[in-house]
Formats: structure tokens, C-alpha cells, sequence
């Protein structure tokens, strides 16, 4: 049973591991005929050793920088006649030629030491046993320059989702033989990448994974453990409003035998646990020119992309940082034609151009001395499918304007003007939460982030809030403010913010329009985000509401680079459940990860559009 579940576990993570790659036959057959294949156990300087495996170009007449991928998701297949069915971030790659180099993470499978959650990274190294992932990078990187013939000299790294979040902290060991990074879809800070969007648990996006991943605190190689969940329906909506509340997780499934979600549940707000963890705050003194990429509709690792490209901008204004954001899902930029997602036409592919002329570009300037012609950011505009490129992002030409939620379910940039203190409320109940798409598996519908919202739009307990037709484009650059005045008859909810392109009713079907849809008056998903109420005013202070009190929500929504095209409406949907996506909310001030089934109860919310206590988005626009 024992040999059952590792094998579980190995196939459970390398669909992590091997989903982002390109395998097929001939890069397989390319990798057998043209790379010798190495495993090494590499010492650390507090004595444990990581296993790394390293193919080698059999052409031996030139030399090679390094390419290397540090993840917690195995570096399978292990051992040295079994090789990987690919190499590199891409073909191109495999086929130029470098020493690619992939390495378990301490705590890892085959790799030595504790595992860590988003590994938590230390400003000062005093003693040999003061290690993070900065000094694993390090030390690794001074080992593959003394012991594998025929380098160049030059390093670079790259990973996506986790293994971004491990190439982020490459650059922490600040070697100076690193000499180009890509972060992709990097993992940032747990509490608003994967784990929480402003409080709220992404509940669809962790309940599956956590079994697999946890490994066990022996500091034993080849800890990973099988995931062994029974769901017992197909439908993800009634599954986890039959689990109940947050509590049932551990008294329904898991029995407290999941580590790492436990940490999870411990640490609902955002305390040092996370501080701890958000390697953000470290990206300082960077040197290494970095690639970040990330997707419009990535479901996971958003906040993680956009933030680390600005943080590094920010505190790193002489070192060159590339930003590239494409019309993708996570990690949807290394495979396939990146053309469509769900019923949206991208209109061609997406993908290759960034796999070639963005990523490969990039890295081979940097270790192999090819010409760069690269802008700094390279976005891709959605809603009129073109690819852009600006100096900085957001675009210093953005003009900041304010989008009222005016009565009557009407947006406008102008302000209400009325003196009546005009409101919307809706009677919000935990036990109905609003579906986060049109239908619900167990697992995450990574469609939901282009998804239509016409099921929404008919709901009593969604407000709706839209421009008139519009008589030219109107193209929305960089992130975008909620700012919220509402009132409860509870203590605690959430609040869901939702952008939506409304097309007009001519609007045609195109060849990714799903069977039984139609574009016609088609409500696209342009950008959500939630925020559970009580920490709006303070993130690791949460505090309840006043029952009837008027009070500010303000919530961020991450970067978009959409055109809502003349003929088009722009929509704003305001409700308080996006479920399963989100965990609940009882409405109740409480640690939610202890609530009761019965505490969960309806409540009455009210939005306000008045002049006194005017609800609006703060936007940036472009021509
Ligand atoms: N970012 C993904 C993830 C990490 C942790 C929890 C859930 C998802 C990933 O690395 O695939």
C-alpha cells in the first residue's frame, strides 16, 4: 500500500511538475539522442544535500550556460537511464542547446532538510546553518561552476507557479554567475496569491491540492504521499455546501493530518506566519536581469506576477526587469496556441510568439550574447486582441478616473449628483452562496475568468450596475480600486467585485462559442476579486461591523489591459459569495475556520449610490 501511494503522489505532482512543459515524442527522442543525463546529491553549506539532475549536451565542442528549474514537484523520472520527455521552458531551448539543470527543493522528494512552506527568506546569514532558498541557490550555483565541464560560466533560472516562486528566490542569492531569471506565475505572498484573496479562502484551488503536496517533517527523501479524497459527486457546488463549514475539512476529511493545511486554517488573517513568507519584502540589491511573465486569467499566481515585476521596478531601478502579460491561464503560455479561453477568441496565437521572440529571446541575450530587441513590457490587449508595448506598467499615460455606481443599476463616469441617500440591498444567504461560474466541478474552471455572466445578472442577491451603449472604445490599463460605501444587518461578509464587457446584441458566435451559447449580449468576466469585510481596514487586525452602519469597503482588483469596444457596454457586478471559489462567509464577526454549520445565517447588505456615500471603481484609462 505504502509503494501504491508514492506512486500516487509521483503521478499526483508531476502533472504539476510536467503540465507546464512541452512533452512529445520527437523533443523525447531529441532529449535520449542528444543529452547525457547526471544525478547528483549537492552538499549545502549546513551539510544537507539537494538532489539535482543535470543533461549535458553530448557536443562537447562548445561550451553551455546553465538552465535551471528548482521545484517542490519532483524532478522525475529518477534515475540515470530514465530521462525527461522534455528539456527547458521550451523546444527552443532543447534544441540550442544549454545544461539544464533541474533540482528537488530542500525537503523535497530525493532532496535532504525540512520543507517550508513559501520558505521563509533571511536578511542576515550569520552561521553556516542559516539557509533559505537565497543560499540553496548559492551554493548550488557554485557547485555546477566547479563540477560540470564545458559551462559557460553563466546561469539562468526559471520556473512556474512554485517553482517561480523558488526562481523569485534564486535571485536572492544575488551569485553573480546568475545571470538571467524568469519568475512565471511566481508565487508571491501565499494570503493573496493561492491560499487568500483579502481574507477570502480559495477553497476550490487548495482543497484538492494540499493531500498530495504535504510531505512529511522527517527530513527523509522521498516523502511525497498520494492524495486519497472520496468526493462522491462530480458537482463541486454541492459537494462543499454538503462539507459545510471551513471546521469540516479537518472533521470530514482530513482528520488534522495535513500539515500544511493546517497551517492554513491557523492563520486566517494575515500575521507573521505570512509576513514571514511574502518574499516580496526581500527584492532588494537585485542585479539579474528578470523576465516576469504571468496571465490575464490565471487563476492562481496573479497577484504573484504583477507584484513581483513591481516590486522589483520599484526597488530595483537600474537593474533591467521585462514584464510580459498574455491573454492566459496559469502557465498557459508554455504550451499550446494560447488562442481562446472558453467562448474568447484571442484571434490567433498567442504562444508562440511569446515563446520565441519574449522568453528565448531573453535568456539567450543573456547567456549566450544574441541580439535583444525587447521592450520593457509586452501586454496583450484584450477585447481588440493585440499585443502592446510600453516603457513602464501600468502605462504612465494612464489618466485615473472614477466609475460611479449610480440608482436605477446604472455606471457613469460622472458622480451622483441627487442628495437622497440612494442604496441597493440584497438579502445575502450563506446556504444559496452565488456560483462563481455557470456549472461547478470539483476542481477549479479556470474559464470562470472570462466566463459569462448572464447567470449571475438574473440573480436577486447580485447587483448589477452598467454604462450606457458606448460611442467610442474605452481600453482600462493597470489595476483598478473598488471603493465601496455599504450596510449590514450582520457583523462580517464579503464582498465580490466583478468587471464585466457586455457585448452588443449583434455581437456574432466565434469558433471557440461553446454549443447552446451566444455572444449575443454576452457578459464577459473581464477581472473579479473579493475581500472578506473585516480586514478592509486592517489586514492582520480584523474588526466587525456595526449592524446598519455606513461603512467603507475598498478592495484592489489585479491589472487588466482591456478595450470595451464602441457598441459595448461596461459592467460592474457587485454580490457577497463566489462559491465554491471562496469559502463561505457566516456573516458574523468569527473565526470562520472554527464556524459552526449553524451559524451560518442570511443577512441583509446594502450598496450605496448616493452623493453622500458614493460606491465607485477607480480606473486608469488609455487611449
Ligand atoms: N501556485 C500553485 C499552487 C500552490 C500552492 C497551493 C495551490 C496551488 C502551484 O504551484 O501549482
Amino acid at each position: 500500500m505504502k509503494k501504491l501511494s508514492q506512486l500516487l503522489a509521483i503521478c499526483f505532482l508531476l502533472s504539476a511538475f510536467c503540465s507546464f512543459a512541452q512533452p512529445n515524442g520527437a523533443d523525447a527522442d531529441y532529449v535520449k539522442a542528444n543529452y547525457t543525463k547526471y544525478e547528483y546529491q549537492v552538499p549545502m553549506r549546513d551539510g544537507k544535500k539537494l538532489f539535482t539532475t543535470v543533461y549535458v549536451p553530448k557536443d562537447q565542442t562548445k561550451k553551455y550556460p546553465f538552465m535551471m528549474d528548482r521545484t517542490p514537484y519532483s524532478v522525475a523520472p529518477y534515475g540515470p537511464d530514465a530521462y525527461s520527455r522534455s528539456l527547458g521552458p521550451s523546444s527552443l531551448f532543447l534544441h540550442d542547446g544549454f545544461i539544464f539543470v533541474y533540482q528537488d527543493a530542500r525537503g523535497r522528494w530525493m532532496s535532504e532538510g525540512i520543507f517550508e512552506e513559501m520558505t521563509p527568506e533571511k536578511e542576515v546569514h550569520k552561521t553556516k546553518n542559516d539557509v533559505d532558498e537565497g543560499t540553496d541557490t548559492y551554493d548550488t550555483i557554485d557547485w555546477l561552476l566547479k563540477n560540470i565541464p564545458n559551462n559557460n560560466g553563466k546561469v539562468g533560472a526559471w520556473g512556474i507557479s512554485y517553482p517561480g516562486f523558488y526562481t523569485t528566490a534564486c535571485l536572492l542569492s544575488r551569485h553573480p554567475a546568475l545571470a538571467a531569471a524568469s519568475p512565471q506565475a511566481p508565487m508571491s505572498d501565499l494570503w493573496r496569491d493561492d491560499g487568500w484573496h483579502n481574507g477570502a479562502f480559495q477553497l476550490v484551488g487548495n482543497f484538492g491540492f494540499y493531500p498530495g503536496f504535504t510531505n512529511r517533517q522527517d527530513g527523509k527523501p522521498t516523502q511525497g504521499r498520494g492524495s486519497r479524497l472520496e468526493y462522491g459527486t462530480a458537482d463541486g457546488y454541492e459537494f462543499y455546501l454538503n462539507m459545510g463549514s471551513m471546521k469540516n475539512t479537518n472533521d470530514k476529511y482530513f482528520k488534522d493530518t495535513i500539515r500544511l493545511w493546517n497551517e492554513m486554517m491557523d492563520h486566517p488573517d494575515y500575521d507573521q506566519h505570512w509576513k514571514d513568507r511574502n518574499i516580496l519584502s526581500h527584492l532588494h540589491d537585485i542585479k539579474t536581469p528578470t523576465l516576469i511573465t504571468g496571465g490575464w486569467y490565471d487563476a492562481e499566481d496573479l497577484y504573484g506576477a504583477i507584484n513581483t515585476y513591481k516590486t522589483l521596478v520599484k526597488n530595483n531601478p537600474n537593474t533591467p526587469i521585462y514584464f510580459t502579460m498574455g491573454p492566459w491561464v496559469h502557465g498557459g503560455w508554455a504550451r499550446g496556441d494560447g488562442d481562446h479561453l472558453g467562448d474568447i477568441d484571442f484571434g490567433g496565437p498567442t504562444g508562440p510568439f511569446y515563446r520565441e521572440k519574449i522568453e528565448f529571446a531573453f535568456f539567450s541575450h543573456y547567456l549566450k550574447g544574441t541580439d535583444l530587441d525587447l521592450k520593457p513590457v509586452s501586454v496583450f490587449q484584450t477585447g481588440v486582441n493585440k499585443w502592446k508595448t510600453y516603457s513602464q506598467w501600468p502605462p504612465k499615460e494612464a489618466e485615473d478616473k472614477n466609475l460611479y455606481f449610480l440608482p436605477g443599476g446604472k455606471l457613469s463616469f460622472d458622480a451622483p449628483q441627487d442628495n437622497a441617500d440612494s442604496f441597493d440591498e440584497f438579502v445575502a444567504d450563506p446556504n444559496k452562496p452565488v456560483p462563481f461560474y455557470g456549472y461547478t466541478v470539483l476542481g477549479m474552471q479556470r474559464e470562470y475568468m472570462t466566463g459569462d455572466q448572464r447567470f449571475a445578472s438574473s440573480r436577486p442577491d447580485v447587483l448589477s450596475y452598467e454604462t450606457d451603449v458606448l460611442d467610442h472604445d474605452v481600453t482600462l490599463a493597470g489595476n483598478t480600486w473598488a471603493n465601496l460605501k455599504v450596510a449590514i444587518t450582520g457583523t462580517d461578509a464579503d464582498w465580490v467585485v466583478k468587471i464585466i464587457d457586455v457585448y452588443p446584441d449583434s455581437a456574432k458566435n466565434n469558433q471557440f462559442t461553446a454549443k447552446g451559447v451566444y455572444m449575443s449580449a454576452y457578459q464577459q468576466m473581464v477581472r473579479s476579486e473579493e475581500i472578506r469585510g473585516k480586514y478592509s481596514n486592517n489586514i492582520s487586525q480584523p474588526e466587525p461591523f456595526v449592524p446598519g452602519q455606513v461603512t467603507p469597503v475598498n478592495v484592489e482588483l489585479q491589472d487588466i489591459l482591456h478595450t470595451f469596444k464602441k457598441g459595448h457596454r461596461i459592467m460592474i457586478q457587485v454580490q457577497s459569495s463566489s462559491f465554491p471559489l471562496i469559502d463561505r462567509n457566516p456573516q458574523v464577526f468569527e473565526d470562520i475556520m472554527k464556524a459552526k454549520d449553524t451559524d451560518f445565517k442570511k443577512q441583509t447588505h446594502r450598496v450605496y449610490t448616493s452623493k453622500a456615500n458614493p460606491s465607485f471603481l477607480k480606473v486608469r484609462v488609455v487611449e
